[in-house]
């Protein structure tokens, strides 16, 4: 048995998430979880909410709520959403906690100490009639490339141009209107990340398994050159900088937000007695440490946070392997969180149950290359792979054994060469099943699990039970025997992707509702269900869905 510490990127606390968001880290790093955990592995599952950044303050501002309570409330909307998603986090939590704010202050006390951080004026944009500082995003004008009025003083979202503040024409503040903008000079603190330019090439040459995608997006950033990031803002709402001359500004979102991955274990650990979060995150333990994130969260977690931790001295473990994935689009374009574009996870969940999203996700998860969300698609896909596949796999075995062996697990006699052949196939399937696992593989894991689905239903079509309960009743009792501890693998194999129902159909078995053990092998697997056990049928648990269903206005 070995430790798998599993984090997800942590979604920003502004609003609820699309499924792209789901389907690009969280429900992914969950199903590795599930599985390293039905593979007997002590596993540490963490995220939580990424509670600071100008996107999350302006939400607050336009919600008309204080930031620390619009953070609360926001908070425990997402956190029920991915409870109901059955996102099994071992601890969900929030990177504006004091367990994340002093665990930042103590890194960056120590990057200083160690001399990585240095005092540079740069030029910001100031209101004199909001009386601050006002980050890019609170800088809007005109588009100097495309003449779009609201364009931000980071980016145009007409014309996706990256801009700087000074870029904008008739530039005016996004707080007030105000359109006495002015630059003035403001001291902020960098963190002088091109001097480890070779330490994080040494580091990044002993993770050569990462996959291509993240590999490639790191060793690009270190070949265009590391340049010093600015780590500080003149914000109100963060962690607040601990260095004299610097008591008015916060850190950067993305200094302190995956330090929340730390200070997460820290939270877990004082929730209960017993549990020692250092014994996950110090780099002496005998622990992986696998991340899951969206593509352009990469340079953060493979250049910037290891940089951090490396800097600080302090013995955290810096990650094995990175999980990257593309782009999840909903209908050829773009999700979009503020033009309310495409499905969120709380209007999903009113339209269907969780494990139909998770299950189309998973085996169409954005992998190798963008996924397109086309709701023909997904309606088309989940009837033929849950309802047509799965569902009528447990629906019409369980049935039969109900009408014709009274709902008792008849006996089987010694099992026929169509059972022996069978019993190999599910090998086959299950080592290869657990291979895709082990190398993130999602949606091969997902089309083998399908393959278990079909395999199981193939094996019914053929041994054909109700003709051999005609005749011969002790061929049909092995037949139905072996078709139960069928539908037991079927569902085991499927427990990571759809746990809920899989669990349904576990429990209809007679099995313990938490007790999910990985197949050991074909034989074993196809006579686990002792004889004479009572069994049910579960109700119907995929019904047909119709695009019309999915309408959400
Ligand atoms: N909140 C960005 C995102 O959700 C950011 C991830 C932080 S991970 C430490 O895409
Ligand atoms: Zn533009």
């Amino acid at each position: 048995m070995s430790r798998f510490l599993i984090t997800s990127a942590l979604p920003y606390v502004n609003g609820v998430k699309h499924l792209g968001n789901l389907a690009g880290s969280l429900l992914p790093a969950d199903i590795h979880a599930r599985f390293r955990r039905q593979t007997g592995h002590e596993v540490l599952f963490l995220c939580g909410t990424d509670e600071h950044g100008t996107p999350v303050e302006l939400a607050a501002h336009a919600a008309g709520v204080p930031v620390a309570d619009y953070c609360a409330r926001q908070h425990a909307v997402q956190a029920d959403i991915y409870r109901r998603f059955g996102l099994s986090f071992d601890h969900f939590s929030r990177t504006s906690g004091i367990a994340n704010r002093q665990l930042t202050q103590d890194i960056f006390r120590q990057l200083d100490k160690a001399g990585f951080i240095e005092k540079r004026a740069i030029l910001q944009a100031y209101s004199p009639t909001d009386r601050r500082f006002l980050p890019d995003r609170y800088v809007v004008g005109t588009c100097p490339h495309c003449g779009h009025a609201n364009a931000r003083g980071d980016q145009c979202e007409s014309c996706t141009k990256l801009l700087d503040p000074e870029d904008l024409l008739s530039p005016r503040s996004a707080i007030s209107g105000t359109t006495d903008v002015e630059f003035r000079e403001s001291r902020h603190l960098f963190l002088k990340l091109s001097a480890f330019d070779g330490r994080l090439r040494d580091w990044l040459a002993t993770r050569r398994n990462w996959p291509p995608l993240v590999r490639s997006i790191a060793l690009k950033w270190l070949d265009e050159g590391l340049r010093d990031r600015c780590i500080t803002r003149d914000l109100d709402w963060g962690v607040p900088v601990p260095k004299d001359g610097f008591e008015d500004k916060v850190f950067y979102v993305w200094f302190d937000a995956p330090i929340g991955y730390i200070a997460a274990a820290i939270k877990w650990s004082e929730a209960a007695p017993g549990r020692d979060w250092r014994e996950w995150w110090q780099s002496g333990a005998d622990v992986t440490y696998l991340q899951f994130l969206a593509k352009d969260n990469v340079p953060f977690h493979a250049v910037s946070f290891p940089a951090t931790l490396l800097g600080s001295g302090l013995p955290f473990k810096l990650v094995d392997t990175i999980k990257g994935f593309n782009w999840l689009t909903f209908e050829g374009d773009k999700f979009s969180t503020s033009a309310g574009r495409g499905i969120f996870t709380d209007t999903a969940l009113e339209l269907l149950p969780a494990d139909t999203w998770r299950w189309w996700l998973a085996a169409n998860a954005p992998e190798t290359a963008d996924a397109d969300f086309i709701l023909a698609r997904f309606v088309d896909g989940v009837n033929k792979d849950l309802a047509d596949v799965f569902g009528n796999l447990v629906n019409r075995c369980l049935a039969f054994a109900a009408a014709r062996f009274d709902g008792i697990v008849p006996p089987a006699a010694r099992l026929g060469p169509l059972e022996q052949q069978l019993a190999l196939s599910l090998d086959t399937h299950l080592a290869n099943l657990r291979r895709h696992h082990e190398s993130l593989a999602l949606r091969k894991a997902a089309d083998e699990v399908r393959a278990i689905w079909r395999l199981a239903n193939a094996y019914l079509a053929e041994a054909a039970p109700w003709s051999a309960i005609k005749n011969d009743t002790p061929r049909a009792a092995t037949i139905v025997n072996t078709g139960i501890n069928l539908v037991r693998v079927a569902a085991l194999a499927a427990w990571p992707f759809i746990p809920s129902s899989a669990a349904k159909v576990l429990c209809s078995l007679g099995e313990a509702a938490d007790a999910v053990p990985w197949p050991q092998d074909g034989t074993q697997a196809l006579s686990a269900v002792p004889a004479g056990r009572r069994i049910t049928v579960p109700p119907l648990l995929f019904p047909k869905i119709a695009v019309a269903d999915l309408a959400t206005t």
